[in-house]
């Protein structure tokens, strides 16, 4: 569909490929999130960008319909952050592991929070490194026996959402994979958001990580709107309860400030342009400089 006015619907991100995740993976879960996100935020697929990153999450890469990259590990966050600055008419939707981002492409978390990027950006934390079959990432839990880690992982597990607090970030929600109506209303919140979205989803592996099976995460997550007046600009409090990962989990917007300006808004240079910067590029005509160096 590429109408710009036409009503946007479920089918409209459809694609006939066939899903290969394993039986009960929270993948399935976070590609119908997503695809009802879309369609309630009314982005015709011709309007947005989902860049995917290495692994199981990037194997949905071609299980929905819109405009798809997927690249290397590790990197999803540069590629999603230059093509929102190239093309600001397009909503950027970014989806990477726990693995490659908290490892191979943590430098690039730091930089994207910190310089918040007009993206949203779908953590989808599984606790380890699921398409090469199981070994421990930086989410996985202490003590847990994993593939490359048989007498169990010694180091302390890593908790992103403070993390990206910590860091700065504008928006920093947590949700389930088990759990598609909340999800959903996550993923449409954050897609609203102008800056650098930061959706944990806590996700399932019936495969490899034995430890926290979508039980496990039925037992312990709540929602924070069923805290007494939760505030959720408030910093610290948000600091506070997304600091227990293992008796009471908090889901929901656990921290959002509408204040802060995004990346784009904040270049004086562009400020008044109309045009975006891939329509530039196009108008330029680059022959001499490219002679110039034969
Ligand atoms: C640069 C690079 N490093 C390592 C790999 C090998 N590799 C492919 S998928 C993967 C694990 C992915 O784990 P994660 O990012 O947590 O995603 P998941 O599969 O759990 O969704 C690794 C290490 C690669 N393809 N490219």
């Amino acid at each position: 569909m590429s109408c710009d006015n036409c009503e946007v619907q479920y089918h409209d991100y459809y694609s006939e490929n066939i899903y290969t995740w394993c039986t009960n993976c929270g993948n399935y879960g976070i590609s119908a999130a997503l695809k009802r996100a879309l369609v309630a935020t009314s982005i015709p697929p011709h309007k947005v960008l989902l860049a995917f990153d290495i692994g199981c999450n990037g194997n949905g890469a071609d299980k929905i319909g819109g405009y798809r990259f997927h690249g290397l590990h590790g990197r999803v966050l540069p590629f999603a952050a230059g093509a929102a600055l190239a093309n600001h008419n397009l909503k950027v939707v970014a989806s990477a592991g726990d693995g490659a981002t908290l490892s191979e492409g943590i430098n690039h978390l730091v930089h994207s929070v910190r310089n918040n990027y007009n993206i949203t950006f779908i953590l989808h934390n599984n606790g380890n490194y699921g398409l090469t079959t199981g070994q421990a990432s930086q989410t996985t839990k202490k003590g847990e026996h994993m593939n490359t880690s048989p007498e169990g992982v010694i180091t302390d597990s890593m908790n992103v959402a403070r993390f990206v607090m910590e860091l700065g970030g504008s928006f920093v929600a947590r949700t389930f994979s088990g759990d598609v109506h909340q999800m959903s209303h996550i993923f449409e919140a954050a897609i609203n958001h102008k800056g650098f979205a930061f959706v944990e989803v806590l996700q399932s592996c019936p495969t490899y990580n034995k430890a926290t099976p979508h039980e496990w995460y039925m037992e312990r997550i709540y929602d924070t709107i069923t805290i007494p007046n939760y505030d959720n600009s408030n910093r610290d409090w948000a600091r506070e309860i997304a600091t227990d990962m293992e008796n009471k989990i908090a889901t929901g917007i656990l921290y959002h400030d509408k204040s802060k300006l995004d990346y784009y808004s904040q270049l004086p240079q562009r400020q008044d342009i109309q045009t975006t910067l891939v329509d530039e590029v196009r108008k330029t005509d680059v022959k001499d400089l490219v002679a110039s160096f034969r």
